[in-house]
């Protein structure tokens, strides 16, 4: 497979102008009738065939130009591409498809999913469809027709309005729906099925009353109530802060089991994974509850930044999706705490998007090729293309970041625009030069930033000196220094603050000074995370104690317990490779107690300053990973705390405990964090007292989120029978969930006790996993490859072996989560040598398959390069 370049972007010889689909649904096999519209694109010169996409599955029944049918010496079809020589400047073409959702279990294009049809079309999937322009610059008004049982699929959906209704012969009948806002094809959508509904209605705040719908299956129809309410909180949201008004008369939501991804905002009709949308306290645990708040809303803001203006190609993917994430996180922070969703975003893109960015498909947040666009829905896109969003957030305002995104929405309106085009809207507003920003989108890796001060005590000049670089990444060795907000505070021994602001670099090394200050200060840099960039700063353990006390910025002080960890534990890992006993120090002894004991601090934030760093984090920092020393050394420092302050922790528990009915609103899903992270420690005491405690909470609990937190820690802890105990209790009770089992499933592919992937073998046999659910896999599969480090990297490679054997096997059937699952393979290159050699054996075993996909080819060539 041969890559393609964003510099060969070509603008399409032929626009569609109009859209007409009318699909006829049968057990068997589905016919497409497409009548298309098309007219020579007035901006191409010169005369050009006419191209359609059409994947190879397509069976293409007819074609006709105006009326006349073509005979197969009038076009050819290689690859992707159905090619017609000769073409009028302007005509009718139709085109009858035969496909079989029946058989797709790539779930790209139309499939089914539990009985019912549903569409995924992003990015490429309307090529399985029916032969069209597949490409998001040409847009087109379309009008689709439903025909299909009426007994079996009583609702049938599209994009748009729906316009006429009707009975067909045999049993059947037809819904028409007509989208009036043109839209390139990926975002076609088209649903039928038996349903069950939950509806409401929003008016906006020109005064038109939207009709709200989110279908389900009909034993889900109680786990609607907290989608509809975000989706109306999100409404409200887009127009207060964006000024963003909903355009149809209907919005749709519909929840699916087998989903290649999250959630999917086709025009009018988002369709939905049911773990992005389902939730009620029973069932459903807090963490994803926000998701569901925070998914509804990226999905309903994408009407605007997707939707109205959309991507010229799929190199500008970050155009909606890095706006779209900073305009969800943005929404989550008001609706919850700003700081902890700060500290959220932030731990996972230090985490996993940097490791990304270390990597083999490290890329730029707009990628100059690619061979398979499936494979770039990426951290890299989503959360650092964010980030780079809210930096010209944070160089701008709130208000002059508002007027460029009026601009932006304005003249780009029904459009398909670049990364370049959203920029320069910014520009435009405020007449500022971006120029340099724009760095940000074609160069990849994680810029580093060294800082160093001085301070002259005779003249109170206190001065900063940040110097910058960045890694080379795979096809770029140079980069060039990036123009990157530093906000900061300066603050005194007595914790006063006494100045802040924002610093702007640009150069590879700065200087800024600091006047008229009365003593030397201690430096919080980076606050709120305002670039996504490794910050280094030699801290004393007392600055970092200062700050983790007095910061102003919430952020900064839970980065500065961080970072004290961190420091302690690589110490600890060090010690732990040279054979010396471990040991934990007082210091860190008192300063857990007075976070725990400040009951003047949201128990949010203190959940969160008394979580060690992951093992994923401290995995991303070290130059060689060991894995084993890693665990060890957080297990240690897990059970020392547990036993140091296991008063303390009692304390807070019952604290945290309440006998109130279950809401999730913040204030109470920060009580329950802090209680279960009290909890964990607890049971980290291997004191039978506790597992008592532990179990009466997994047997009491009126919610899901004090049950499977109680589940997991048991079933983590070194109680093993108890944990058996717990699961075969918790199988009874949820079996007939998926999304519970799914749960159930990833508890136990994440223990990190021996014999874990006997564990996970056996669970294979269960018959609630089913390979061709995604959900299933990444519950099982992808939980213990990405979750289960020890495990997963067990010395004899079983764990690689395994993770090959299901990319192997999936491949074919669903090239897009194959090449998802590999993603642990890739990062070889970090861990020692025997480790490199038996997960490079696995990634060539892989390469060396017949008939690779796309998708698997492009994430192995790339990461054996
Ligand atoms: N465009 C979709 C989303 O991110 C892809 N899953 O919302
Ligand atoms: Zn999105």
């Amino acid at each position: 497979p041969e890559p393609i370049y964003l510099k060969d972007y070509k603008a399409p010889a032929y626009l569609i102008d109009h859209t007409d689909l009318r699909f006829e649904l049968y057990e068997e096999e589905t016919l497409v009738r497409a009548t298309l519209k098309v007219r020579r694109n007035p901006a191409r010169s010169g005369k050009s065939p006419l191209e359609l996409h059409g994947h190879e599955s397509l069976e293409l029944c007819r074609l006709s130009i105006d009326g006349e049918v073509l005979s197969e010496r009038d076009f050819s079809r290689d690859d992707e591409l159905l090619h017609i020589a000769d073409v009028p400047d302007e005509f009718v073409l139709e085109c009858l498809t035969r496909i079989h959702p029946q058989l797709n279990t790539a779930l790209e294009g139309l499939y089914k999913s539990d009985g019912m049809f549903c569409t995924q079309c992003e990015a490429e999937g309307f090529r399985r469809i029916t032969f069209y322009p597949d490409r998001p610059d040409v847009m087109s008004v379309f009008r689709t027709t439903v025909e299909a049982d009426r007994k079996l699929y009583p609702v049938l959906l599209s994009n748009g309005n729906p316009v006429e209704s009707g009975s067909a012969d045999d049993g059947r009948h037809f819904v028409t729906w007509d989208d009036p806002f043109p839209k390139p094809a990926y975002l076609f959508a088209l649903v039928a099925g038996d349903l069950a509904v939950l509806e409401d209605s929003y008016i906006t705040a020109s005064g038109r009353k939207v009709k709200l719908q989110i279908y389900g299956e009909n034993k889900d129809l109680d786990k609607l109530d907290h989608a509809m309410l975000s989706l109306k909180n999100a409404m409200r949201w887009d127009e207060e802060v964006y000024g963003r008004e909903y355009d149809l008369d209907i919005y749709m939501i519909v929840a699916v089991d087998f989903f290649n991804m999250g959630a999917m905002e086709n025009k009018g009709l988002n369709i939905f994974n049911t773990s992005c949308v389902l939730a009620s306290p029973r069932t459903t645990t807090d963490a994803a509850f926000q998701r569901v708040e925070g998914v509804v809303a990226h999905e309903y803001f994408h009407n605007w930044s997707g939707n109205r203006v959309t991507c010229r190609d799929w190199f500008q993917l970050s155009l909606k999706e890095g706006f779209t994430v900073f305009r969800d996180s943005e929404f989550s922070a008001d609706m919850n705490s700003r700081t902890v969703k700060r500290i959220e975003d932030v731990s996972m893109l230090r985490t996993a998007q940097f490791a990304e960015d270390a990597g083999p498909m490290a890329h730029p947040v707009r990628p100059e090729s690619f061979i398979e666009i499936s494979n770039f829905y990426t951290l890299t896109i989503y959360e650092k293309g964010a980030e780079v969003v809210r930096m010209l957030h944070t160089l701008l305002g709130a208000e002059t970041f508002r007027k460029g995104s009026d601009l932006y929405f304005e003249r780009h309106d029904g459009q398909a625009v670049t990364t370049d085009d959203f920029v320069q809207a910014m520009a435009d507003a405020s007449g500022r030069d971006f120029t340099q920003f724009k760095r940000w989108y074609s160069q990849a890796g994680t810029p580093r930033v060294e800082v160093s001060d001085s301070w002259d005590a005779a003249k109170g000049v206190y001065s900063l000196t940040l110097r910058q670089s960045c890694p080379a990444t795979p096809g770029q060795t140079e980069k060039l220094p990036f123009h990157m907000p530093v906000a900061y505070g300066l603050v005194a021994q007595n914790g006063v603050e006494l100045e802040a602001g924002v610093l702007e670099l640009t150069d590879s090394e700065q200087t800024f000074t600091f006047d008229d200050l009365p003593e030397k200060p201690v430096p919080s840099l980076l606050r709120g995370f305002s670039a996504p960039v490794k910050l280094s700063y030699p801290y004393s353990d007392e600055q970092l104690l200062l700050l983790l006390k007095h910061d102003g910025d919430g952020f900064n002080r839970w980065d500065a317990g961080q970072r004290i960890a961190v420091n302690l534990m690589q110490q600890l890992i060090e010690d732990h490779l040279a054979g010396k006993a471990l040991s934990l120090p007082d210091a860190m002894v008192d300063s857990w107690r007075a976070v725990l004991n400040d009951e003047s601090l949201d128990p949010a934030m203190v959940a969160h300053l008394l979580r060690l760093p992951s093992e994923a984090y401290l995995a991303e920092l070290a130059e060689v990973i060991q894995v084993d020393a890693i665990h060890a050394v957080r297990e240690f420092l897990r059970k020392a705390l547990a036993v140091a302050l296991q008063p303390e922790w009692l304390e807070a528990y019952k604290r945290c405990t309440s006998d109130e009915p279950y809401s999730p609103d913040a204030e109470s899903c920060a009580r329950r964090a802090l209680k279960n992270l009290a909890l964990g420690y607890l049971l980290a005491t291997d004191e039978d007292a506790l597992l008592a405690l532990a179990e009466e909470q997994f047997v009491d609990a009126d919610n899901m989120t004090d049950q499977q937190a109680a589940l997991s820690l048991v079933v983590h802890s070194g109680f093993r029978e108890a944990g058996q105990r717990l699961l075969d209790d918790f199988h009874t009770r949820w079996h007939h969930e998926a999304l519970v089992m799914n749960q159930w499933f990833a508890v136990q592919a994440s223990d990190p006790w021996s014999g874990a992937l006997e564990r996970v073998k056996t669970l294979q046999e269960h018959p609630l996993f089913d390979a061709k659910n995604p959900n299933k896999l990444r519950s099982l599969v992808a939980a213990f490859c990405a979750q289960n480090p020890v495990s997963f990297h067990a010395q004899d490679g079983s764990g690689y072996r395994y993770l090959g054997d299901w990319i192997i096997k999936l491949n074919k059937k669903n090239p897009q989560i194959a090449a998802r699952l590999l993603t642990p393979l890739t990062r070889w290159k970090r861990y020692p040598q025997a480790a490199q050699q038996l997960m490079t054996a696995e990634l060539e075993r892989i390469l060396a398959q017949p008939e690779l996909s796309k998708d698997v080819y492009e994430v192995v060539s790339k990461s054996l390069a």
